[in-house]
């Protein structure tokens, strides 16, 4: 099964909506089998976001991300990146569609509830960023016969 990144951001604890957020993963049937609140660092977030440095808003999503502590979750199931990155959403949120987390709970192109890994690749690097491995938990759901067929597992 697939394990992924799931970052609750700044503006979903200031919102009360961390709950909310981690309600939508485990009804979907993800297992959570990591959480953590934690203060990242400028050193963190520009590995986390390399991609992003040479943006005008780099430094402002950095700050966005750093005001308060995160919430880092990892979510397990089958394609678990894929369906995670969906239930997100779109990053504006504006453009988001109703049903998704962004879509249904932000306004913001950078205030969007959620970081979600993008790909399997990334979801393994990210994941070993912000968890060290005996923070990752590999318990059996009891209820995987009744979230999957059983030539699915
Ligand atoms: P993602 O979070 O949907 O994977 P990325 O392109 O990886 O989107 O960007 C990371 C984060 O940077 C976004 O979630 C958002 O907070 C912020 N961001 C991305 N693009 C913009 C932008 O055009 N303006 C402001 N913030 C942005
Ligand atoms: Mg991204």
């Amino acid at each position: 099964m697939e394990k992924t990144l799931v970052l609750l951001k700044p503006c979903t604890l200031q919102r009360g909506l961390v709950g909310e957020v981690i309600n939508r993963f485990e009804k979907r049937g993800l297992r959570l089998a990591g959480m953590k609140m934690m203060q990242l660092t400028d050193e963190l977030l520009n590995e986390h976001y390399a991609h992003l440095r040479e943006k005008p808003f780099f430094q402002i999503l950095k700050d966005s991300m750093m005001c308060t502590p995160v919430i880092a979750c990892c979510f397990e199931g089958i394609e678990a990146v894929r369906v995670v990155r969906a239930m997100a959403g779109s990053t504006n949120g504006r453009n988001a569609l109703p049903g998704t987390i962004r879509g249904d709970y932000c306004m913001s192109n950078q205030q969007n509830i959620v970081h979600t890994s993008d790909s399997l690749e990334n979801a393994e690097v990210e994941l070993a960023r912000f968890f060290r491995p005996e923070e990752i938990f590999d318990f059996e759901s009891s209820n995987l016969k009744y979230l999957y067929a059983s030539d699915e597992l």
